[in-house]
């Protein structure tokens, strides 16, 4: 159930990024200073007899921010008010997508690519374990089964601790899902996945991630012990991407308090304020 790359859309390369790029990468991340969202908001409340909770794990989004509580971009529907502006790539990461896009246009068919896709958006996720005011640890490294809806391919770049990535046929709450092909994703490596069958019809997750005893300094993840760091480049169509000050009001005041904390340690977000 490997995936080798005997499959259309879907890339696995190991090794992908050099000792060099990764560096400069671990450089870069440690001048960032990742956020811990809540699920849900003031307006977008969590459902009856749910409370509000935390993500599983610390975040950063470059090129556009995808704010948990204003529920993620997911066309046709929600498109509007979902992505907020944010910061550039860095030339290091900017270099590798170029490459990235370039390898997709070479070995996905065109029906498959939208028109105007590039990888416009990253979310930076950090796995690791939560650490309590007591020290206790909470294993937190995994991702429930779910889509991307961002149109188009998805990349993947890991460093760290290899994580089990799943793509499994969803039984809903109610029982197992089945796993269609899984893949230890590698430090250094890159994954592509999109068509129809990968990006439409199953879902995909993180099923746990090794503790092999490598652990990331400065990544200024308090409480937060972290020993995998992925990258996951998306595209959004550039013209539901806004700034923040263009968000109606009350989305402002449901992200306002993630945007000051941004703020304190960004430029970008300072100015956005
Ligand atoms: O960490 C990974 O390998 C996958 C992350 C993921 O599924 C996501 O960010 O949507």
């Amino acid at each position: 159930m490997r995936f080798s790359n005997q499959y259309q859309n879907l890339i696995y390369q190991p090794n992908y990024i050099h000792k060099n790029q990764k560096q400069e990468i671990l450089d870069y991340l440690s001048t960032l200073h990742p956020i811990w969202e809540m699920r849900f908001s003031a307006s977008n409340p969590p459902p009856a007899d749910e409370p509000n909770r935390q993500l599983l794990r610390p975040v950063y989004w470059l090129g556009n921010w995808q704010f948990a509580c204003l529920n993620y971009y997911h066309p046709p529907q929600g498109i509007q008010n979902r992505c907020v502006r944010a910061e550039d790539y860095p030339q290091v990461l900017q270099q590798i997508v170029f490459d990235i896009e370039h390898m997709v246009r070479q070995k996905f068919s065109p029906k498959d690519i939208p028109d105007k896709w590039h990888l416009n958006t990253c979310l930076v996720n950090f796995y690791g374990d939560q650490i309590s005011e007591t020290g206790a640890r909470t294993d937190c490294a995994r991702v429930g089964e779910h889509k991307d809806f961002e149109p188009g391919p998805v990349a993947s770049v890991s460093f760290g601790e290899k994580a089990m990535f799943q793509f499994v046929k969803s039984a809903g709450k109610s029982s197992k899902s089945e796993v269609v092909l899984q893949q230890w994703l590698e430090d250094s490596s890159l994954q592509i996945f999109g068509g129809d069958k990968f990006k439409k019809q199953l879902f995909h997750r993180v099923q746990r991630v090794e503790d092999k005893g490598i652990v990331f300094k400065n990544l200024n993840t308090t409480k937060f012990e972290t020993r995998r760091i992925n990258f996951t480049f998306r595209y959004v169509p550039t013209e539901h991407v806004r700034p923040f000050d263009k968000l109606p009001d009350h989305l402002q005041a449901d992200v306002k308090n993630y945007v000051t904390e941004l703020s304190g340690k960004s430029e970008y977000w300072k100015e956005q304020l």
